[in-house]
Formats: structure tokens, sequence, C-alpha cells
């Protein structure tokens, strides 16, 4: 049923675990200029329990990048390995060390999350991310042959070799972006296959926002189970936290970090169960350990216990970034509301964007949406009916009416590594 006993370990068992951990990660940091400084002075015995992790400072990304390359490692630099760094939606790169013990904390880690969504050593894998600097590369290729799958490197892009692939090797895993999925089921299909009578069984979803609506599409398309993943660099990459098989919210490995679900104004914790940024201490790193690190993934956690008997706090799909958030005639908006109301209308095909545009004096948003071919008639009344429709469910959802451009499906350029969800063309049309 498991693959790690920590997996079910029970709550003050954990909690004890952490307490000792998070008191070694201080003594590590220290060692590094940047925490040597930051922390001077703070005696580790004032910490007792998981929750004094609050008296210890945050750190940001921007901590990261003034740091860069050096400064948060805690050891020479001849006792790294391997080097990754963020794949820079937003901003300047920041560069992650991993000493080989770190390596395979982190493929522990990962096959522990891939075991936990039924992934089994009989199972074959194909990965379909790009490989690189990019996390989801190597992390889970070797996540995926700890846990003993016969493992594909197949890389970004080339769908046709893709299918081939996986036809040939009898895939029953694969590891996909959600944006590239929705891309990629229609690609099959073009293809003459039948997603039905592909060998596949599981996808494993994550590395960008997505919705409920997203994944039920992936799923139906697919004809496949889709699992979310849940990862970032600063944190090793995937592996944080996973959905096990009720695919009910992503149980968040606690023996490996500690979760704080803060409101972003005030770094106060918010009360249980409400959306806020979600921040992590390291607890099994020994290379490069952060403390507090603040993820700006929108989040929270789930209540309850989850019927797979994992003991392990589970929170609920990441909403958003908080920089993700547009304003727009002073409503705050998230790209992720206009996907849920998008993805939920059976017209809809696998695409959309999301533009800013400037109209005389006031900004307007535009979404562009791609309409399945049997809806992308021509009847210009049904059309026309259609983009009414999409524009009042947005409305409905987002308080605003944006303009709705209906597209053929295929025709909104398909980004190579994560989906580029919104373009800011104001000033530039
Ligand atoms: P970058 O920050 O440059 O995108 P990373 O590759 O480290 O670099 O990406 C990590 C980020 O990707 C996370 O902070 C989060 O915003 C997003 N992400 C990863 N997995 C998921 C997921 N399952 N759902 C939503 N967002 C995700
Ligand atoms: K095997
Ligand atoms: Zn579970």
């Amino acid at each position: 049923m498991y693959y790690d006993p920590v997996e079910t370990m029970d709550r003050a068992a954990l909690e004890a675990l952490q307490v000792k951990r998070l008191k070694e990660t201080i003594e590590i940091a220290r060692r590094s200029p940047f925490y040597a400084e930051r922390l001077k002075g703070f005696d580790p015995a004032e910490i007792t329990s998981p929750a004094d992790v609050t008296k210890l400072p945050f750190t940001t990304k921007d901590d990261l990048r003034n740091q860069y390359p050096h400064g948060l490692l805690a050891r020479p630099l001849e006792d790294f390995v391997r080097l990754h760094a963020s794949s820079g939606t937003t901003g300047s790169p920041v560069a992650i060390f991993y000493t080989q013990k770190d390596l395979d904390t982190w493929a522990d880690l990962m096959a522990r999350s891939m075991y936990c969504c039924g992934c089994r050593r009989s199972d074959v894998l194909q990965n379909t991310s790009g490989y690189g600097l990019f996390t989801g590369g190597l992390g889970i290729h070797y996540g995926s042959e700890r846990l003993g799958m016969l493992t594909i490197p197949a890389g970004a892009g080339n769908t046709k070799r893709q299918i081939k692939m996986i036809c040939d090797h009898q895939v029953t895993v694969l590891h996909i972006i959600p944006s590239f999925a929705l891309y990629f089921a229609q690609k099959v299909r073009e293809a003459g296959y039948d997603p039905k009578d592909m060998p596949w069984r599981i996808a494993l979803i994550g590395a960008e926002p997505h919705t409920e609506q997203a994944r039920a599409k992936i799923e139906e398309l697919m004809h496949i189970k889709a699992y979310n993943s849940y990862g970032l660099s600063e944190m090793n990459g995937p592996g944080v936290a996973f959905e096990c098989q009720y695919q009910k919210g992503m149980h968040l490995w606690e023996d490996a970090y500690i979760p704080e679900i803060i409101n972003p104004e005030t770094g106060e914790h918010v009360a249980e169960g409400e959306v806020g940024e979600l921040v992590m201490t390291t607890l099994t790193r020994e290379g490069m350990p952060i403390i507090r690190y603040r993820t700006r993934d929108l989040t929270r956690f789930l209540p309850g216990h989850c019927e797979c008997g994992r003991t392990h706090r589970r929170i609920d799909r990441i909403t958003g970034r908080a920089d993700d958030m547009m304003i727009l005639k002073g409503v705050n908006i998230y790209p992720m509301q206009i996907e849920q109301c998008l993805m939920a209308m059976p017209e809809v095909g696998q695409n959309y964007l999301i533009e800013l545009i400037r109209e005389g004096v006031s900004d307007q948003m535009r979404v562009k949406v791609e309409i399945k071919d049997e809806y992308f008639v021509e009847d210009m009344r049904a059309l026309q009916g259609l983009q009414k429709r999409i524009a009042k469910n947005l409305c409905s959802e987002i308080l605003v009416t944006p303009r709705v451009e209906l597209c053929q499906s295929d025709s909104i350029p398909k980004a190579e590594g994560k989906a580029v969800r919104v373009v800011d063309l104001r000033g530039k049309e």
C-alpha cells in the first residue's frame, strides 16, 4: 500500500521528527553566509514544536536572487554534484545546488509520490518534460528509476515520435504538463489513434496551475487517470506534494518540509482551511537548506483525514501565484478563474489565451478561446450565440465582461514548456 512507513506515521511522532530535523536544519543552514547572518543569535533550543518555525525569518525569491549564486550553500562547492535553475517564469533565475545525498532523498520523495498514485515497478514511464535545467526532467526521471519503472527520457516536443514510443514500449505512465496534455490528446486523435486503445493508464500532471475542469477534460480526452503533482525548484523540484488514488488534494510530505499558509500581506498564518500563500522549510536538505520560503503559490490546507490512511496533510490545487493576479476595473482576477469557466463548457477546445489590452483610456481583457471543430460551424448566429454565452459565463465568474474571440482548434500558439496564459498588450498594440 505504501512506499515508506513514514507516510502513515502518527501525527505526534511525525511532529517530533519535524522538530528534530528543523533543529538540524538550522545548524546546517548557519554554515552558509546568508543564514549565518540571518539567524545570528537564534537559539535552536527555542524550537520545541513545528509551530516554532514562526520564530524564524522568511526567505524570499529576492533573497535567493541577491545571494546568487553561492550565498545559501552550507558546504564547500566541491561537495555538490548537481545544479538546477528555476525556469524563470517570473524574473531572473535562481540556482539550486544538490549534494549526492540531496539527490537521493529527492529521488526517494519522488518515488514515494508516484507510488502514492498507483505507479509500480512493472510500469513504463515516459517523461515528456524538457530535460535540462527544469527539474521536471531529471527530477521525475531519477524518481521513476528509483521506483523501478522502465523510464523513457523522451523530452519535450515531437508529438509523432512520442506517440510511436508510447505504442512501441507500452507506456503506462506519462509525465506531462496539463497544457501539453490537452494538446497532445488532440494530436493522438489526429494521428488516427483512439485514446481508448492507448496503453497508458496514469498521467502525472503538474508544473503549472490548472483547474479541476482541465483535469476532467484531460481524463476524458485521453482516457486516463490524471494525478496532480506539485513542486518547485527551491524545494528540490517535483515530489513536494502529490495526489493519492482518491484525487482529493495533494499530500504534502511533512517529514521533508514544514508547510505554513500565510496571509501574503501580513505574513501571519491564515485561519485553518483558508487560502493563502504557501511557505515551506526544507527538513532533509544538507547542501542548501531553505527556511520559510515564500513560494507565492496560493492554496489552502484541506480539512479532515484522507481515506488512503496517509497522515501527511493535503493541500488544495494551487489556484495561482500571488503575482498572477490581474486587476481590471478594480476587480482582482486570476487566470484560473477564467480557465475554470471555459473548461466547464463542452464547446470549448484545448487552449485559450488572455490578453490585456487598452481601448481608449480603459483597460480591457480579451479572451481568445479555441472551439472544438464540431462547434466551429458556418452558422454565424450560432457562433455569435456561443460567443455571448462565453462572455456571460466569464462575467458571472470575474465580474467584468471580457471581449471574447472564438478561434479554430490548434490556432493559438502553444508554448514549448509551461503555458503562457496571459499576455499584456497594453501600450503595445
Ligand atoms: P518557475 O518558478 O520558474 O516556474 P519551477 O520550475 O521551480 O520554476 O516552477 C515551480 C512553480 O510551478 C511553482 O511555484 C508553482 O507556481 C508551479 N507549479 C508546480 N506544480 C504545480 C501544480 N501542480 N499546480 C499548480 N502550479 C504548479
Ligand atoms: K521495471
Ligand atoms: Zn490520500
